[in-house]
């Protein structure tokens, strides 16, 4: 899933500002985007038929792109819909009963901050961790403090096989640390999401890496 580097776009409504968050979904994905998470959250976020509505233009395009569509959080709407994959923090559901209650052949993915929280999810059969801050970001106003690729070296020592994408306030010009750490892919909003050339700048943040391919 990440044998090639990935640049994982994650978008809600909020994020897209005043511009059409399905517009800047398909530039992204002209771009070259490898996964897209559609995680809707904070106010005015949509919920129920509308946010369904909206999960399914999602999928379909990223379809389109053969891109896998995942869902934040939200294991309902994951399954309803039968998305790609679901993604889950420390602070949502638990990991090993979002594992037990999804289909198979769906991906799970879990943000963590330290080695327990990495063997925690990875126990509970987590397919990739997503890791940050890296950097400072505005995205998320209950991230932590930003701890540069520290954590990722650490959890990359340990656990050599798990895939790792780092996240948090990475844009094309200090995304290099973050591969250089080992992290498999880049987790990415307002780089891409604010972009006033969003398939330029997907491009950008993919040529960012140097490594073998
Ligand atoms: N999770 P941007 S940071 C969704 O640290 C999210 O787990 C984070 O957005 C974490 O690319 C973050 O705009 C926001 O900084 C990332």
């Amino acid at each position: 899933m990440f044998s090639k580097p990935s640049v994982y776009f994650i978008l809600g409504t909020a994020d897209a500002g005043r511009k059409d968050p399905l517009h800047i979904l398909e530039k992204a994905l002209e771009g070259g985007i490898t996964h897209f998470q559609l995680r809707e959250k904070g106010p005015g976020a949509l919920t129920g038929q509308s946010l369904t509505e909206f999960a399914i233009q999602c999928q379909k395009l990223c379809g389109t792109w053969k891109v896998p569509f995942i869902v934040n959080d939200d294991v309902e709407l994951a399954c309803a819909i039968s998305a790609d994959g679901i993604h889950v923090g420390q602070e949502d559901a638990d990991a090993l009963t979002v594992k037990e209650r999804m289909g198979k052949g769906m991906i799970l993915g879990v943000s963590v901050h330290s080695i327990e929280e990495a063997e925690k999810a990875i126990r509970s059969g987590a397919d990739y961790l997503g890791m940050g801050p890296v950097y400072g970001t505005k995205s998320k106003p209950d991230a932590k403090e930003p701890s540069g690729v520290t954590k990722i070296l650490k959890v990359r020592e340990r656990f050599p096989e798990m895939p790792v994408v780092g996240i948090g306030g990475i844009t094309a010009l200090n995304a290099g640390p973050v591969w250089d750490a080992g992290a498999k892919g880049v987790a990415v909003i307002s780089a891409i999401a604010g972009a006033n050339d969003v398939q330029m700048e997907v491009k950008r943040i993919m040529n960012s890496y140097k490594g073998e391919r």
